[in-house]
């Protein structure tokens, strides 16, 4: 009997900001205690989590002295230790305090620019001092409410000199860091630059250190728009940038709800799942999602715990999918072809496409060919339904 019960070779991960959301929204103030690094850490632990993320403001407040940061860290560090937990992601909060209120790295006060890459290499520091090899960058506040006040051409830039900046800062460390860039359509009301995963993965390629640099996408921040998470995954770990991945649930044409992972999309997250565990990924599987409002303080190990379970039942689906005996021959008369054709396929060559001029098709017969897919997604559905 399958157990789905997670274990650190999962490399299933929180953020501290995760477990530790206090229920606040917009219209409503928080409803759970605050919660220690320290007892997140011993939590997740117990419930087989393989780590911690965070920003540098989850760990030591922006206000804190230096005494109290440097206490706060060595006790993160030894609760690290203590309860057998890695912190693989390390982050920057460049959103909450109200300095950024016009974005970071793309404000138009160059001052506050300029403080924001102070406070990134300094969380970076940090990240390396507790274990971390990537870095995200999420531009919460990166992005315009009113476009009359900033043009867009010169925030890309503005953004692009930043991560220059920090690459070769990196570099120039001696860090080991993999950059993520993380990717949302707007937060709240303000549209963000750089809405999408594929807009990061265009970017990229401008960037000096662009081996350095890949992606971190979110389930809710594609689907929110109404993107296919599994086909924005896909195009990621074909262009060799999936460096790190946000795992929640989101209802399409919403706001970011950072729902529990597999709380809503049964069938793109199951094929997600079987992606990334067929993909040779080998990243932590980070869940970017908190509670439901109403769960009081225990409730937010039954959410924990249900992300890790969730996962872990899509992967055994994926393995009785690739098991399934109808279900793989009916993959096998989908794409069976003309073996004739076969050799047309490839790079260029005038041979080839001497070939392929003088191929005589039979579009009718191709036109009549059967396409079983309504089989083949009925049985995924009955697969996932438990009743195959
Ligand atoms: C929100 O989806 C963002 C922030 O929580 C954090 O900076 C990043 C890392 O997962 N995701
Ligand atoms: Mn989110
Ligand atoms: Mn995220």
């Amino acid at each position: 009997m399958k157990t789905y019960m997670p274990t650190k070779d999962d490399k299933f991960t929180f953020g501290l900001w995760t477990v530790g959301n206090r229920g606040r929204d917009p219209f409503g103030d928080a409803v759970r205690p605050a919660l220690s690094p320290i007892d997140a850490v011993k939590r997740l632990s117990a419930l087989g989590a393989y780590g911690v993320n965070f920003h540098d403001d989850d760990l030591a407040p922006i206000d804190a002295t230096p005494t109290e940061r440097a206490r706060l860290i060595r006790e993160f560090k030894t609760a690290l230790s203590d309860y057998g937990l890695c912190a693989p992601m390390a982050t920057t909060n460049l959103f909450y305090d109200p300095v950024f209120r016009d974005g970071a790295f793309t404000a138009n006060d160059a001052s506050v620019r300029a403080y924001a890459l102070q406070k990134a290499m300094k969380a970076m520091d940090l990240g390396v001092e507790v274990g971390a090899q990537i870095y995200v960058f999420w531009g919460g506040r990166e992005g315009a409410e009113v476009d009359a006040g900033k043009d867009a051409v010169t925030a890309v830039k503005r953004f692009r000199d930043a991560l220059n900046f920090l690459c070769e800062y990196s570099r120039d460390q001696g860090y080991d860091y993999r950059f993520a860039l993380e990717a949302k359509p707007n937060e709240p009301r303000g549209d963000l630059y750089f809405p999408t995963t594929g807009s990061y993965l265009g970017f990229i390629a401008t960037l000096d250190h662009k081996e350095m640099v890949g992606v971190n996408p979110e389930v809710g921040h594609e689907q929110m728009i109404g993107l296919n998470f599994y086909h924005v995954v896909a195009q990621a770990i074909e262009a060799g940038k999936l460096f790190h991945i946000d795992l929640n649930d989101q209802k399409f044409l919403r706001f970011d709800q950072d729902l529990r992972f597999g709380a809503e999309s049964i069938k793109t997250l199951f094929f997600l799942v079987k992606l990334l565990e067929e993909s040779g990924y080998s990243g932590p599987r980070h869940f970017d999602a908190h509670c439901y409002r109403t769960e009081d303080a225990e409730g937010v190990w039954d959410f924990a715990a249900g992300c890790m379970r969730t996962y872990l039942i899509f992967k055994e689906k994926a393995r009785r999918f690739n098991e399934d005996p109808e279900i793989q021959s009916l993959l096998s008369e989908i794409s069976a072809g003309d073996p004739a054709v076969a050799d047309c396929s490839g790079p260029y060559s005038r041979a080839r496409a001497q070939m392929l001029r003088g191929v005589a098709f039979d579009r009718a017969a191709l036109a009549r060919k059967r396409l079983p897919y309504e089989r083949l997604d009925q049985l995924t559905i009955e697969l996932l339904l438990g009743v195959r």
